[in-house]
């Protein structure tokens, strides 16, 4: 049975990525919410009726556990389906929370994602329950999103926008940053060199795929190793061409369109 992974548009494909680094036994399928994102200015109950609504279609698919890659609807939906299934389903808060624990050296942690992920403030309670003298700033990047999905990663106007929501972060004393939105390890270059060698980037995707396979390991759910793998699947709710050029950027392989 394969694993299920959905987000609102390509970002979680970094999730799914390291998924297949660290799980390539594992066959995926992938749903990407391209029609109704982005997720980051949406209310909670629109995300949480969106992600209900994803997870009835993954189950469809027979899949036997669910990753929510999207840190937006991993911080204001999860909680809620997590219990409404019978099959595990994991987010990517509380992975980024604790690799950021354990990177830092003054608990002094800036996290970083969409309006939504950074109000609901959820990084900053899952650092403080497992270390409540931590210090958590979060700010708001919502023109990161735009920029990766137009192919700007590389381009001079994202240093640009990078100085504008970082500068006051860079100022401070934080020594450990979240990446706490899919599409920002694709910017992780160019946001490293921003804060020079002194800030530790934590990336919640990697962590995340090794509390997967520490979940299926413990539930008996892993497919053996050696056995064909059924090719990944990946389905969109719009804009199937965008998605595809997107996916081969981010994926060690190409994506057809079917
Ligand atoms: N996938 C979203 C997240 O990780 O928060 C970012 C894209 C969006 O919907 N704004």
């Amino acid at each position: 049975r394969p694993i299920g992974i959905f987000d609102s548009g390509v970002g979680g494909l970094t999730v799914a990525r390291e998924i297949m680094r660290q799980l390539p036994q594992e066959q995926l399928v992938y749903f990407g919410d391209t029609a109704r994102l982005p997720y980051g200015n949406k209310s909670q109950d629109n995300i949480i009726r969106f992600s209900r609504q994803i997870i009835r279609f993954l189950k469809t698919q027979n899949v036997k556990a669910i990753v929510i890659a999207c840190n937006t609807a991993s911080a204001l939906a999860l909680p809620t389906v997590a219990g409404e299934e019978k099959i595990p389903v994991l987010g990517v808060i509380a992975a980024g929370a604790r690799a950021a624990i354990r990177e830092t050296r003054n608990q002094k942690i800036g996290v970083i994602g969409t309006e939504a992920t950074i109000q609901s403030q959820t990084y900053g309670k899952a650092i403080r329950a497992l270390c409540p003298q931590a210090e958590v700033t979060g700010v708001a990047c919502p023109l990161f999103v735009p920029l990766v999905e137009e192919g700007f990663a590389e381009h001079a106007i994202t240093e640009e926008v990078i100085d504008i929501y970082l500068n006051g972060m860079r100022q401070s004393r934080m020594d450990t940053l979240i990446l706490g939105c899919t599409h920002y390890p694709l910017l992780r270059k160019k946001i490293a060199e921003y804060f020079g060698e002194g800030v530790h980037i934590v990336n919640p995707a990697y962590e995340a795929a090794m509390d997967l396979k520490a979940v299926l390991e413990k539930e008996g759910l892993c497919s053996r190793l050696g056995q064909k793998k059924a090719e990944d699947l990946f389905y969109v709710s719009d804009a199937a061409e965008k998605f595809t050029k997107l996916a081969s950027f981010i994926l060690p392989y190409d994506v057809e369109k079917t």
